[in-house]
């Protein structure tokens, strides 16, 4: 029996820290607006990086790796790259926008693509069961065609989920959606072999439940998944200060990362009615997004105050998908 546990995160600021790459799945990226290409230190060529260009608001390269235990295989599949374990698959695509066509923005006709070549993948590679997707490209919030980036993006999403024969409500992965500084449209993924437990946070409408104002397809994706191996991981989707479906507190960045930290708080105490006492606030690995670089003291101190002054913690300058929220926090808890 491998000791080790079957899906591990490590989240840090590159540097001497980032050690052995032997039983990693892959990695994000994060280095900076104006990333070089370069691989991160003595990162095989085989390994999937997913490439972001997000400024790590600590200065340095924040590195997202995704480790495994036993055998890891690598792979691609069209567009994707990925390696897979016995249990669990991360896999990572860009999608270049090459301009509109046939009444579909460029967004669109990237947006369609990805989630069409990554469900392509994980059909070929035998893993069936999506966990979480990371979903970045630039712009978020602008308005191209008359429409927002953010809705055009989940109208193709949604449009693609449908013709790949899966759910848009309901059974859909955790997932982030968040705006990058340029670079094409970037998804990675986890993806496993058997269904995970999703959780919906009683404080909120399912994000694929929201009205219409928000845009005429909503978006798919569910609050947490819970993953069960020989331990449990629960992956928290992007959480932000969001009350029923309506933004809270717009312009005071404290109270909205008070909110967010209450959504959280909310879906653990979800999840820890099927894992008792698994999962704790001051126990989990944060990677949060920052609009404006100057509301970092307040956010922070929001953190640390209701969480504890904890390792684990990223900050990253991204755009967030409603104009009125300053913050959004994405977290996993991993009971081994
Ligand atoms: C929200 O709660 C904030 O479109 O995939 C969070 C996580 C958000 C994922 C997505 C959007 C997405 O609606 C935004």
């Amino acid at each position: 029996m491998d000791p080790r546990p079957p899906l591990r995160l490590e989240l840090l600021e590159a540097g001497p820290q980032l050690r052995s790459w032997d039983d990693a799945l892959g990695a994000a990226v994060f280095a900076g607006e104006r990333p070089g290409t370069e691989a991160p230190l003595e990162c095989p060529p085989h390994l999937p990086l997913a490439r972001v260009a997000m400024a790590c608001l600590g200065g340095g390269t924040v590195i997202e790796r995704w480790r495994a235990a036993g055998r890891v295989r690598s792979g691609s599949h069209g567009m994707v790259r990925y390696t897979h374990s016995e249990e669990f698959l991360f896999g990572r695509l860009h999608a270049s926008e090459d301009g509109a066509a046939d009444g579909r923005t460029g967004l669109e006709r990237a947006t369609e693509r990805a989630y069409r070549e990554m469900h392509a993948a994980l059909d070929s590679a035998g893993f069936p069961h999506l966990l979480r997707v990371w979903n970045y490209f630039a712009d978020i919030t602008h308005e191209t065609h008359g429409t927002e980036r953010y809705r055009q993006f989940n109208s193709a999403r949604q449009e693609a989920l449908v013709s790949c024969g899966r759910s848009v409500r309901g059974n859909v992965p955790a997932a982030s959606a968040l705006g990058c500084a340029h670079g094409p449209l970037t998804l990675y993924f986890l993806a496993g072999r058997a269904a995970p437990q999703l959780i919906e946070n009683p404080r909120q409408v399912s994000a694929y439940h929201y009205p219409a104002q928000y845009g005429p397809r909503s978006p798919s994706f569910s609050r947490a998944a819970l993953v069960r191996h020989s331990g449990v991981t629960l992956l928290i989707s992007g959480t932000s200060s969001i009350l029923g479906h309506r933004t809270m507190h717009e312009g005071d960045p404290a109270a909205q990362t008070r909110e967010t930290l209450a959504n959280i708080e909310a879906l653990l105490e979800e999840a820890n009615r099927f894992e008792a006492g698994a999962f704790a606030l001051d126990s989990l690995t944060y990677k949060v997004y920052v609009r404006d670089p100057n509301d970092l003291p307040a956010i922070r101190a929001e953190i640390d105050s209701a969480a504890g002054a904890g390792a684990d913690r990223v900050y990253l300058k991204a755009d967030i998908c409603r104009r009125d929220l300053s913050v959004e926090i994405e977290a996993v808890g991993e009971r081994p």
